[in-house]
């Protein structure tokens, strides 16, 4: 029988409890700060869709494989919440429900949490046990991820989304801050799961082909939600990007045209996905999560 993605979830919790730091070791403020962001009440998407690639390339052995990668981009997922919701960058103060880090703790805890989770992340992939079978494929994994990092990636896409806060951005413009903003760690994670699953390079290039879609179409819907969205099931604050003059889909080109792309970019996902059989059921169910999702 095949796993459910309510047991993928379960057992990246578990996993991520079991690499975080414990609150009592010191730094004891900092692992505090870690384990709050984390456990704050993430979808988990990231990793879930990392497993699924995993499993749609390798099965069960390649889901193993990609465990440690899959809470790994938990980690960078979660490092890259605390920074966007400073007073420097975005200014939130609520997350996942919760009041967000620098709130809990202070701005200099939260940066070092950030911080932490980052480091940890690539600590956690390089010293899996499981990569000694195969560390080409760990380098290769790692330096995927640390490309969706870096300047190609979220740290540019973030340049470049506060750049627009109240200057026009093309339609250009605002596709390369959602492509590599938000879409380029989804397209490492799936990316990654299929590559440390030993996925063949045609199964990772679909991989890769079905990830770049929903990872323009996960921004598309968060920006959906920013103006149709409810407060308690985001666990944020909505209607802030359209307050602070940000560059998002609805904003540029509508709500209808917005959905419309969403949907496009849903089926273009999922044509790519066409050589696989069943294999790959776990990530058709996730696609259509992240496009019909209401948080
Ligand atoms: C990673 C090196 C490095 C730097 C980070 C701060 C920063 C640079 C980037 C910010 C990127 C960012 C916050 C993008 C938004 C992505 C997004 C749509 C987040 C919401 O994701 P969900 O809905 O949230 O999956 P949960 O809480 O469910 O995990």
């Amino acid at each position: 029988m095949d796993p459910t993605l309510d047991e993928f979830k379960s057992l990246v919790d578990l996993s991520l409890d079991r690499y975080l730091p414990k609150e009592p070791a010191w730094p004891e403020r900092v692992h505090a700060a870690m384990r709050y962001s984390i456990f704050a009440g993430g979808k988990r998407i990231r990793p879930l869709l990392c497993l699924a690639a995993a499993h749609a390339a390798g099965g069960a052995a390649g889901r193993e494989r990609a465990l440690s990668f899959a809470c790994a981009v938990e980690l960078i997922h979660t490092f890259s919440l605390i920074h966007d919701d400073l007073p420097s960058m975005d200014d939130d103060d609520l997350r996942r429900g919760r009041p967000t880090c620098h709130k809990a703790f202070d701005e200099a805890t939260a940066i070092l949490a950030g911080d932490a989770l980052q480091t940890l992340a690539f600590e956690i992939i390089a010293t899996d046990p499981a990569g000694i079978e195969n560390p080409a494929l760990v380098l290769e994994a790692l330096t995927v991820l640390a490309r969706a990092c870096g300047t190609a990636g979220l740290i540019g896409g973030q340049m470049d989304d506060l750049k627009y806060e109240g200057i026009p951005a093309t339609p250009a413009d605002l596709e390369r801050i959602h492509r590599t903003k938000t879409g380029a760690l989804i397209v490492a994670t799936v990316v990654g799961g299929g590559l440390l699953a030993g996925g063949t390079p045609d199964r990772v290039t679909a991989l890769r082909a079905f990830a770049e879609p929903i990872g323009l179409a996960f921004q598309i819907v968060d920006d959906i939600l920013d103006v149709s969205g409810d407060a308690a099931a985001l666990g944020k604050t909505p209607g802030k990007d359209a307050k602070s003059g940000k560059a998002t889909w609805v904003a540029l080109h509508g709500l209808e045209a917005s959905k419309q792309r969403a949907a496009d970019l849903h089926a273009q996902a999922l044509e790519a996905l066409h050589s696989f059989g069943s294999e790959a059921s776990l990530l058709r169910d996730l696609a259509s999560r992240i496009i019909h999702r209401v948080s």
